[in-house]
């Protein structure tokens, strides 16, 4: 899964394809890298960060769905947590709705099934502006786990049949919780459904590694998918495809013998 930051300020590449064309031209270098998914996202969801008006975010995907839609050779994902977004974005073709809420909103459950879409539910403890404030668990995997199963059944019960879980790196994690998760992965695919896991480029990399600078964190990303990979994980989502493809085509190989 490629992304794709439709914001001024997304935590790593704000900034960079906030304008129409430079997110179709970067839509176009995802796909030709390799992305499967292409994930477009108008709001910043990085630590502090503030939620974005309803109109702002659809300002910012809309054109860019609507023209990723018309010639796109893979699905497109909307990551949002608005139902109104989710809604319009589906309406014009994306067919995946990415919720780092995790669909506890019921209009967004509502969305989703009306449109018979796919969803991601992903575990955040807390919201963007105050999810690093020291968050705390007793067992950080049992209780991620038990809240993407239970946001499972009711995705299920509100009849969406297709769903993947994320246990949600850096959303309301040390980093140690996101090494844990990452140790640990496997006991989220025993609940059944796909796992979708999104290290890239977060500060548990560079913290570790003393790279502060974003663009220094393509290494402790490779590392992270890989494992990733081969403890089940399904989906990477990414903003390097093409680097991370390579890692993961050297993961599968190994996998299979
Ligand atoms: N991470 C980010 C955003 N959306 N969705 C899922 N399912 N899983 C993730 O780990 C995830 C996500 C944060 O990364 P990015 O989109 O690059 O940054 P920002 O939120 O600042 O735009």
């Amino acid at each position: 899964m490629g992304i794709l930051n439709v914001t001024p300020d997304s935590f790593s590449d704000g900034g960079s394809y906030f304008e129409p064309e430079k997110a179709l031209a970067r839509a176009r270098t995802l796909i030709d890298d390799g992305a499967d998914i292409v994930d477009i996202g108008g709001e910043s969801s990085r630590p502090g960060s503030q939620p974005v008006p309803v109109d702002e975010e659809l300002r910012r995907v809309v054109p860019v769905v609507q023209a990723l839609a018309a010639d796109a050779r893979v699905p497109l994902s909307i990551d949002t947590t608005k139902p109104e977004v989710a809604d319009a974005c589906l309406r014009l073709g994306a067919r995946i709705v990415n919720d780092i809420t995790g669909l506890r909103n019921p209009e967004m459950l509502a969305v989703a099934a009306r449109h018979n879409a796919a969803a991601v539910i992903m575990h955040m403890r807390g919201m963007p502006r105050n999810m690093q404030l020291d968050p705390v668990y007793d067992d950080v995997v049992a209780e991620v786990r038990e809240f993407l199963a239970e946001r499972a059944t009711a995705a299920r019960e509100a009849g969406i049949a297709d769903l993947a879980i994320d246990p949600g790196i850096g959303f309301g994690k040390t980093a140690a919780h996101n090494f844990e998760l990452l140790r640990r992965l496997e006991e989220f695919t025993s609940l059944g459904l796909p796992v979708l896991v999104g290290p890239s480029r977060k500060s548990f990399l560079g913290a570790l590694q003393g790279q502060e600078a974003t663009s220094r964190r393509l290494e402790g990303t490779l590392a992270a998918v890989v494992i990733a990979a081969m403890k089940g994980a399904c989906v990477v989502r990414v903003h390097d495809v093409l680097p991370c493809r390579r890692a993961l085509q050297l993961a599968d190989a190994m996998r299979s013998g």
